[in-house]
């Protein structure tokens, strides 16, 4: 096995997103959104991997905040990104160094996070990846689908070093980037997500009471440090409580069936509401 990333179906896509600022006078940052395709929680160096070498990720990792709890909306890549450019570790270090070399560094927010969890399909050239220490990969809502690699670097908002635990969403990136570049979101759209700016810095705790997810078959609510999924409609519910089974292995429906109840009632609003605005049209 070549321990490198480029060698893994782990290759790196880059969305860049620069939203320049015209006047010298105006302070609103520039922003860098890389998308990395197919990354899984364990891939990388500052994510535990002592296998494969991703040396700019890593130094990137501790120059701004690294969650971990970050879930992207759905386990596979088309709902979750919209255009990517393939290449590497290697790749964000070019980026990174062109940021420096432009004297762009300050005034750019850069953002590094994976599409979806890595897949877990031996023999086909997924064998590499991982995304340890949770269950399942790509195209399932078991935290190793949705629960990905993310890092914001921040010049002079977020300290280096920081690490985040707050459960966050790649849907929180855009209110989040509207926010800072000066701007409000549209009033009479619905975002699932919040500015979660004061997560990373370390003021406000999450934004987020749940996160819910459904992809194909899969059913999927997070609340607080629980997680509720079944894998199939004709399934039961499973309980497991992340904080101390991030590998979701001890389902707790029968432990705590009063529980499972509560979350459930929780996803199906959810699910109502959802709903709700399609019909409204939105
Ligand atoms: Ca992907």
């Amino acid at each position: 096995m070549k321990a490198n990333i480029s060698t893994a179906s782990a290759a790196l896509a880059l969305l860049l997103s620069l939203a320049h600022v015209g006047a010298a006078a105006d302070k609103r940052p520039n922003f860098v959104l890389m998308f990395v395709d197919n990354v899984g929680y364990g891939d990388l160096g500052c994510y535990g991997n002592r296998q494969v070498k991703t040396p700019n990720i890593d130094r990137f990792s501790t120059e701004g905040v690294r969650c971990t709890d970050f879930y992207v909306g759905a386990p596979s890549c088309s709902p979750s990104r919209g255009a990517v450019l393939t290449a590497l570790d290697a790749a964000i270090g070019r980026v990174l160094r062109a940021l420096d070399e432009l004297k762009l560094r300050n005034n750019t927010v850069v953002i590094a996070l994976s599409d979806n969890g890595a897949f877990m399909r031996p023999g086909e050239g997924f064998k590499v990846q991982s995304n340890k220490p949770f269950r399942g990969g790509g195209v399932m809502c078991c935290d190793g689908g949705i629960r990905v690699p993310c890092m914001v670097r921040w010049p002079g908002r977020i300290k280096p070093g920081t690490v985040c635990s707050e459960m966050l969403s790649s849907l929180d990136l855009l209110p989040m980037i509207v926010h800072a570049a000066g701007g409000e979101p549209p009033v009479d759209i619905v975002f699932d997500g919040k500015d979660a700016t004061a997560a990373l810095t370390g003021d406000a705790p999450t934004p987020h009471d749940q996160l819910c997810w459904i992809f194909r078959k899969y059913s999927a609510i997070r609340w607080r440090n629980y997680k509720l999924i079944k894998s199939d409609p004709k399934q039961p519910w499973a309980l497991y409580d992340l904080e101390k089974d991030s590998g979701e292995t001890v389902d707790l429906v029968n432990k705590h069936p009063q529980l499972a109840e509560q979350i459930q009632t929780r996803f199906e609003r959810w699910l109502a509401s959802i709903h709700g605005e399609r019909k409204r049209g939105n």
